[in-house]
C-alpha cells in the first residue's frame, strides 16, 4: 500500500507513534510518505519505502498568524495525486482531520478519487485542546468526515464520545513498543557517572507540560532521597523545566538531579533507571510509560486516564490519586528498599509490555488500512 502519514514532526508521544508506525509499515514493504513541517525526530533511518515531503509555509507581511492549514492541506492533495497514495494517516486531529478533509475534496473535485482518511486521536487534541470552543466545531465535524476514527485507549475513546458529537464507530488501537529496542543491557560507564555509589536511578521524561505535573516529580524523589540513596534524570524540556529546577534547589537535592534536555536515545537512559515517575493529571495513554516498562524500569504514577489500561497496580507498577505525591512517594520508597520485590516488578513491568509490542499492533493497523484499500474494494 501507498500510506500518506501526517503527523507533529516534535518528540511528543503523537509524532513518536506516528514515526513509529511509518518506519514499521516500511519494513512491511509498504511505501510510506511522512507530511509535516520538519524531519520528524525519530525519522532517523534510512529506508527506500520512506519518503518525507515537507510542507513549507510560505509567509506575507499580511500574515499574522501564517496558514499552515492550507499549506499542509495543498501538500497533501500533491503528495496524493503525485505519488498515488492508497490513503491517507493523520494523528492527532488538530489541524490535521480538517485539513485532510480538506485535501480528499479537492482530490475528488480534481481526478474523481475519493482518498480514505483515517484519523487517531492522541489525547491533549481530545481532552484540552480539541474541547476549546473556538476549536471544537471544526474538530467534531472533520472527526465525523473521516472514514475511520481511532483512539489509542478505551479512556481516550470515552472521552471523546462525552466531549463531541461523534456519529461514528471509535475504534481503539493501542500504543505500542518496539520491545527489542528498548530491552537493552544497562551501559556500565554511563551507570557510573550517573550513580557512582550505585545510587537508584529515579527517571521522568516529558515534555514539562503543566498536564505532566513535573513539580510532583521533584516532591516525590526529594522525599526519596531522605530514605534512600538515589538520583534522578530529568529528560525533556518544556514551559515547566525553569519551575523543577527552583523547587529541586529548594528541597536542596538539585545536585542529585540531572536535566538531561531532549534526547533521541532515550532506550539508554532507561536502560540505567530502576523507577520511571509519570505523575500526569491525565494521560490518554502513556507512551513514555510503555516505553519504560519495555526497559523493566518500574512505573510509579497517577491513576489518570488510560494509564490503568497499562499499568497494573502492586504488579507492574504502583498508581495514585492526582496530587497524591505522599502515596507516590511510600511506594517509591518501598520498592526501592527491598531488591527482591523491585527485580520480580521489573520483570512483571517487561512481561506486561510485551502485550504492547510492535509486532501485535503494526498487524492491526495493516487490517484497517486494508478495509479501506483500492486494491480490496
Ligand atoms: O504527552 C503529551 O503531552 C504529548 C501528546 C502528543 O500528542 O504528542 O501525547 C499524547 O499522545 C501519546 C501517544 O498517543 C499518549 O501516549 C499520551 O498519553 C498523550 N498525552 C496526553 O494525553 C497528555
Amino acid at each position: 500500500m501507498r500510506i500518506g502519514i501526517v503527523c507533529y514532526p516534535t518528540f511528543g508521544g503523537s509524532g513518536v507513534l506516528a514515526t513509529e508506525l511509518g518506519k514499521a509499515l516500511a519494513d512491511e514493504g509498504h511505501q510510506v510518505h511522512f507530511i509535516t513541517y520538519q524531519q520528524p525526530v525519530r525519522l532517523n533511518v534510512f529506508n527506500t519505502n520512506i519518503f518525507y515531503h515537507e510542507v513549507r509555509v510560505p509567509t506575507y507581511p499580511l500574515f499574522d498568524y501564517p496558514p499552515y492549514e492550507v499549506a499542509l492541506a495543498s501538500t497533501m492533495v500533491d503528495v496524493i495525486i503525485n505519488h498515488d497514495l492508497d490513503l491517507l494517516h493523520v494523528h492527532y486531529a488538530i489541524p490535521h482531520a480538517s485539513a485532510a478533509y480538506m485535501a480528499k475534496q479537492i482530490v475528488k473535485q480534481k481526478n474523481g478519487r475519493n482518498i480514505p482518511v483515517i484519523t487517531t486521536l492522541h489525547g491533549t487534541d481530545i481532552t484540552l485542546v480539541g474541547k476549546d470552543k473556538t476549536y471544537e466545531p471544526v474538530v467534531t465535524f472533520s472527526i465525523n468526515q473521516s472514514d475511520a476514527i481511532t483512539a489509542v485507549s478505551n479512556n481516550l475513546r470515552d472521552e471523546t464520545y462525552h466531549s463531541f458529537a461523534i456519529e461514528k464507530e471509535i475504534e481503539v488501537i493501542y500504543n505500542f513498543v518496539d520491545v527489542a529496542r528498548f530491552n537493552k543491557k544497562p551501559i556500565d560507564a554511563f551507570k557510573k557517572v550517573i550513580a557512582p555509589n550505585n545510587e537508584k536511578i529515579l527517571m521522568h521524561a516529558s515534555n514539562f507540560r503543566k498536564v505532566k505535573r513535573v513539580t510532583d516529580v521533584i516532591e516525590i524523589f526529594a522525599a526519596v532521597q531522605k530514605e534512600i540513596p538515589s538520583k534522578l534524570l530529568m529528560v525533556g524540556d518544556g514551559p515547566e523545566r525553569h519551575i523543577c529546577e527552583e523547587l529541586a534547589r529548594e528541597l536542596g537535592v538539585v545536585e542529585e538531579i540531572r536535566f538531561l534536555g531532549k534526547q533521541e536515545q532515550i532506550e539508554d537512559i532507561l536502560a540505567v533507571s530502576d523507577v520511571f515517575i509519570l505523575p500526569s493529571e491525565y494521560e490518554s495513554f502513556g507512551l513514555a510509560a510503555l516505553e519504560a516498562m519495555a526497559a523493566r524500569s518500574v512505573v510509579i504514577s497517577t491513576n489518570a486516564g488510560g494509564l490503568n489500561e497499562i499499568n497494573i497496580h502492586g504488579e507492574t507498577g504502583f498508581m495514585a490519586d492526582i496530587g497524591d505525591v505522599q502515596s507516590m512517594s511510600g511506594f517509591a520508597i518501598e520498592l526501592l528498599s527491598n531488591e527482591t520485590q523491585l527485580e520480580k516488578m521489573k520483570e512483571a513491568a517487561y512481561q506486561q509490555a510485551l502485550l504492547f509490542d510492535i509486532k501485535n499492533i503494526i498487524p492491526i493497523y495493516e487490517a484497517l488500512y486494508g478495509r479501506f484499500c483500492r486494491m480490496n474494494n
